[in-house]
């Protein structure tokens, strides 16, 4: 293995990390020889089923259930797991959740809860985990982005506030702790074909023509596509870089796209 890419003795966290982006991030992880720790939020059946599907790939995997927006919750899964597995070397700040409203139609609630999910629960998350890693003089922190960290969608307003602030957030959390040899970066994905993208991804939904039309690669990511750049964010190969979102979208960043009729 390039050492640049190793990740033997590395214990990585990963929030979400029970299917979608965060399994396919998390395997990559697992599969550079990091040792996983599988958060999931809803059930403990969830962290159980996904732990059988890392294992069965010879990867090491623990899982700990616990609501990332909730501190109490967060001080003691850290604690617990810093104990029981080890320091957390890797943190990917993966959970999150979207609501599909119209701003106008948005109630209150609905815009807190997803601010508090996709961005305050980063913020909680990372700092009781950088602690550690300020005392060890070493680490790697991931949070994942999107593309509406950069661009606005119909509908997406809070999501994109909030990953809007985590682009911030993940210059802010560089700024601060680089110093202590800890690098914190973005991935921005782009739209990826998973659970929380199926209802706009149906054959024949204007959004799923929309989006083919509108990334250069011309198809919808595959989790699998996330893997290398987690792993090249977690690994010493970035021991250089801080406080930037590499955007893993096929393209559909780079270009103003092109007319429906042209080749
Ligand atoms: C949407 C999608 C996006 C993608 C992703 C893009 O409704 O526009 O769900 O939000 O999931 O976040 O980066």
């Amino acid at each position: 293995m390039n050492p640049l890419f190793d990740l033997k003795g590395k214990v990585a966290l990963i929030t979400g990390g029970t299917h979608g982006l965060g399994m396919a991030m998390a395997m990559g992880l697992g599969q550079a020889g990091a040792t996983l720790v599988i958060n999931g939020h809803s059930s403990q059946e969830k962290i159980d089923k996904a732990l059988e599907t890392y294992r069965a790939e010879g990867i090491t995997a623990h899982g700990c259930l616990f609501d990332v927006t909730q501190e109490a919750a967060v001080m003691e899964s850290v604690a617990q797991i810093e104990s029981e597995v080890g320091p957390i070397d890797i943190l990917v700040n993966n959970a999150g959740i979207i609501k599909r409203i119209p701003l106008v139609e948005m109630s209150v609630e609905e815009w807190d809860q997803v601010i508090r999910t996709d961005l305050t629960g980063v913020f909680i998350m990372s700092k009781h985990v950088v602690k550690g890693m300020m005392e060890r003089g070493a680490g790697k922190i991931i949070n994942i982005c999107s593309m509406m960290s950069e661009l606005g969608r119909n509908t997406v307003g809070a999501y994109a506030a909030a990953k809007g602030g985590l682009k911030m957030l993940t210059q802010n959390m560089a700024t601060e702790w680089a110093r202590h040899n800890i690098q914190v970066n973005g991935i921005g994905p782009g739209y990826f074909a998973t659970s929380q993208t199926a209802p706009i991804r149906v054959d024949g939904h204007p959004f799923n023509d929309f989006i083919l039309q509108r990334t250069p690669a011309g198809r919808w990511g595959d989790p699998a596509d996330l893997a290398g750049t987690a792993v090249f964010l977690a690994a010493p190969a970035s021991d250089f870089i801080n406080g930037q979102v590499i955007y893993v979208d096929g393209g559909i960043l780079a270009t103003i796209g092109r007319p429906a009729n042209e080749s």
